[in-house]
Parts: structure tokens; sequence; C-alpha cells
């Protein structure tokens, strides 16, 4: 139920794409940039709605809109943190930003989901360790509450396709 892709994933045809978000839901660079300019700005209205209600989003935790002209149904933004040297509790909120991006797939009868790779751009976590806590995080909600769904990896860099490769070995493909 994880495979791994590598590319844009803007362009997937899945129910909800996750966006690597920052905690304003303002749209920024990276992968919250290419989702918003592919997306148009019928997310952006959502997410200043959102911010209107609770005022943005804090590290570890997501929320959902629209996936406006995209072809996926949903956006969930989740906020990873930034890499600080790893003693801020970056391991435990990166987990966190997977875990609640799950849950609101969840309550929104997602079947199937994608990924990019939380905080590893321009938040600058080491590729390799959130690799490992986006996997063992992932496997973990697919054997309890997120167990009828399909999770994809999206590798959009060449590090990090290789390293998602190599740890899920023969699973890459499943
Ligand atoms: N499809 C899939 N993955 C992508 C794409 C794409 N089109 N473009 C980049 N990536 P980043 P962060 C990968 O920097 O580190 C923004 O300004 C990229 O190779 O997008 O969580 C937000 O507003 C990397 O592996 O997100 C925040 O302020 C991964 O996406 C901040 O950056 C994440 O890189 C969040 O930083």
């Amino acid at each position: 139920m994880i495979q791994l892709l590598k590319g844009d994933i803007t362009k997937l045809e899945v129910d909800a794409i996750v966006n690597a978000a920052n905690t304003s839901l303002l749209g920024g660079g990276g992968v919250d940039g290419a989702i918003h300019r592919a997306g148009g700005p019928a997310i952006l209205e959502e997410c200043m709605k959102i911010r209107q209600r609770q005022g943005g989003c804090r590290v570890g935790e997501a929320v959902i809109t629209t996936g406006g002209r995209l072809p996926c149904r949903h956006v969930i933004h989740a906020v990873g943190p930034v890499w600080n040297g790893g003693g801020s509790g970056e391991d435990g909120l990166l987990a966190e930003a997977y875990r609640s991006s799950i849950e609101l797939a969840v309550e929104h009868a997602v079947q199937t989901i994608a990924f990019p790779n939380i905080s590893t751009g321009i938040y600058r976590f080491p590729k390799e360790r959130a690799a490992h806590i986006a996997l063992i995080t992932i496997k973990e909600l697919l054997a309890g509450p997120a167990s009828s769904m399909k999770v994809f990896f999206v590798c959009y860099d060449e590090e990090n396709y290789h390293i998602y490769a190599s740890m899920m070995g023969g699973e890459a493909g499943q």
C-alpha cells in the first residue's frame, strides 16, 4: 500500500496531495509555491478562511482545502519543522506532520494520498533521517487507522528518490 514515485506532485490524480506548507498558510517557495501556482487562487482563498478561523497552522499540524485546478480533489497543507540541529523536537514534529495529514485524510474519506518529502528542502531536515521518520510513521498508520489507504511518496530530487528506493527495497514498486 506504499508506492514510491519520482516527479512533480502537482500532476498526480489522487484524492489528496500533501503540501509542505508553513504556519502562515499563505504559500511560499518549493512544493508550496508549485501547488499554489498550478492549483490557482481557490486554494489560497480557502487558506485565508482557515487563517481567519484559527490563525494559521501550527508546526506538526495540518489543514485541508480544495485542490482547485489540480487533478487531485484535496490539498492537505502540513507544516513540518525547520531543522535546527535536532535538539528542538524536530523528529517528533515531523512524524506529527505525517500523522496529522493521514488523520485529516481519514476524516475526508481519502483513499489515495501523495506526500512530498516534508521539511527536506527549504527547512533543511536531513534527508535520510526524514525518510526514515516518514516511512515508519506511515507504516504504523497503515497498520491502524488508515488500513485501506494507498500512500505515494513523491520524490522530486534525485537524492531523496535514491534514499527512499534503498530504504523501501522490494516494497518500492508495490
Ligand atoms: N513536487 C514534489 N516535490 C517537490 C516539488 C514538486 N513540485 N517541488 C519541490 N519538491 P520544500 P520544506 C520537494 O522546500 O523543506 C516553502 O517556502 C523538494 O525537493 O518545498 O518543508 C513553504 O512555504 C523537497 O524534497 O519544503 C515553507 O515556508 C520537498 O519538496 C517551506 O518552504 C520539500 O521541500 C517549507 O520547507
